[in-house]
């Protein structure tokens, strides 16, 4: 079957750009070109650009791979999200990525690009453990592989944080303003985790350089969320079926997006207000709500399925006995929020149990497992210490803990960029405080929960009833 290009004459039932995408010019560079992007702020680019026209085409970067890259070219940018629920599958041709670039191929041409005067902003979803954050000091790791090999050779940087300090020094030696740095990843306060370590790396090799980026830098902070499985044979399958094309970057997603973003841009931005998103003062408030609830229960459920041999997270949620503990969870977390203007959090409980309950999105349990030690300390590390400080209850939170240290004991081939550290603490387990080890380990857990010995048992406890069922 032919491939989706932009000459494929699309089906009526298909949506579409509906703006004209050969005039589109590029406005922001994008890095991390993954399937969550491409479902999530490509589509909402989509819609501003339908309803106020602009100069914000978006060239994707994948710092990596190269694959996504040459397929994106041979569909001349183009590819198919396919929203699906019970009531039925809505597919998308998607626009408002123009180009596609790989850090492995076309490095220079990236860093002239984000340093061009047409960039106004450079968004990425990278990923929490791309960053190189050291949450112990809340700035560089220095160990990261990828801030190493940046802080040692500025001009050709490999990671996320590289890129930026590269692109805004070229701009700064050129007397260009800053572009505008938003952050989309899974990060509490993520645009102020990436303002200081983009200040840290650009301090280590020009202190005026970090000053100007103090000074007239912008750092949004955003929450996003929309469930993106990654995609498989069957999504491109379904996708081949609808447009009668074949197209090798297509994806499931669900119907549901939110974007909640501060409304801090240096030079302008597209309306994405047309595509659902929120602009508002503070996010942390959002954040925190999307972090506790929705990914602090995907992450207990994920590794719960992993320990029953659930595949997918709708699997865990037909059985009532674990959707009964997503239900509990969320109770808990829930009364470590503040208010969160505009919400009414029992409405989005209800509505996150039906998103999990999705029948027809395959969300791996493995998918989610994956990166333990990156993603629990938000998740759900910072809301039980919080709720320990209130004197109220984290008997869920110990649950989730035990069950991902369970879950990082039974599983050989684990997918975490702390693995060794994991493994060795796994095989150090033993006797009445098999938790120590993990507990151990430098920045995982906050102060509060190392010392605080009864929430420590209480992880022992649960712990042991798993290591016995
Ligand atoms: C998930 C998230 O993989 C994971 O850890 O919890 O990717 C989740 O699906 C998204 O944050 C939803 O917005």
């Amino acid at each position: 079957m032919a491939r989706l290009t932009a000459s494929t004459p699309l089906p009526a039932d298909v949506g579409k750009p509906g703006y004209d995408r050969a005039a589109l010019k590029p406005g922001i560079v994008h890095l991390g070109l993954g399937a969550f992007h491409r479902a999530h702020q490509a589509v909402c680019t989509d819609a501003a650009l339908e309803a106020e026209f602009g100069d914000w085409g978006i060239v994707g970067v994948s710092l990596r791979s190269v694959d996504i890259v040459h397929d994106l070219r041979a569909q001349d940018g183009l590819y198919t999200v396919v929203a699906r629920s019970a009531a039925g599958d809505d597919a998308r041709v998607v626009g408002s990525v123009i180009r596609g670039m790989s850090g492995t191929e076309d490095r220079e041409e990236i860093l002239s690009l984000m340093a061009h005067p047409t960039t106004k902003i450079v968004t990425m979803t990278v990923t929490e453990k791309a960053y190189g954050y050291d949450p112990g000091s809340g700035g560089l790791d220095r160990k990261h592989p990828s801030v190493a090999a940046d802080l040692a050779d500025p001009a050709s940087p490999v990671g996320v944080v590289g890129y930026i300090v590269e692109g805004l020094s070229r701009r700064h030696a050129v007397g260009l303003p800053p572009f505008t740095v938003l952050c989309c990843d899974n990060l509490p306060t993520n645009g102020r985790i990436v303002r200081r370590l983009v200040i840290e790396m650009a301090g280590a090799r020009d202190p005026a350089l970090a000053n100007w980026i103090a000074a007239q830098g912008a750092f949004p902070c955003s929450m996003v969320d929309r469930i993106v499985p990654a995609a498989t044979e069957e999504t491109r399958e379904r996708a081949e079926k609808l447009l009668g094309a074949a197209d090798k970057l297509a994806l499931d997603t669900e119907p549901f997006l939110q974007w909640v973003i501060e409304d801090h841009f240096i030079s302008g931005r597209p309306k994405w207000e047309a595509g659902g998103a929120l602009f508002v003062d503070d996010v942390e408030p959002y954040e925190k709500m999307k972090l506790r609830l929705l990914n602090g229960t995907h992450s207990l459920m994920a590794y719960l399925g992993q320990l029953k041999g659930l595949e997918y997270i709708r699997d865990v949620m037909a059985v009532p006995e674990y959707r009964a503990l997503a239900r509990r969870h969320m109770d808990e977390a829930r009364k470590t929020l503040d208010p969160v203007p505009g919400m009414d959090l029992d409405g989005y409980m209800d509505e996150l149990i039906q998103r999990f309950e999705n029948p027809t999105v395959a969300h791996k349990t493995r998918q989610i497992a994956m990166d333990g030690s990156q993603k629990l300390p938000q998740r759900i590390f910072a809301g039980a210490a919080e709720a320990l400080a209130a004197e109220g209850d984290a008997d869920s939170c110990a649950f989730a803990t035990a069950l991902w240290i369970a879950y990082v004991m039974r599983t050989p081939d684990l997918d975490d960029p702390r693995r060794d550290e994991l493994c060795a603490a796994a095989s150090r387990s033993a006797g009445n405080d098999p938790s120590a080890p993990f507990f151990e380990l430098p920045g995982l857990f906050p102060q509060a929960l190392m010392e605080n010995g009864a929430w420590r048992a209480r992880v022992n406890a649960e712990l042991e009833k798993l290591n016995a069922g």
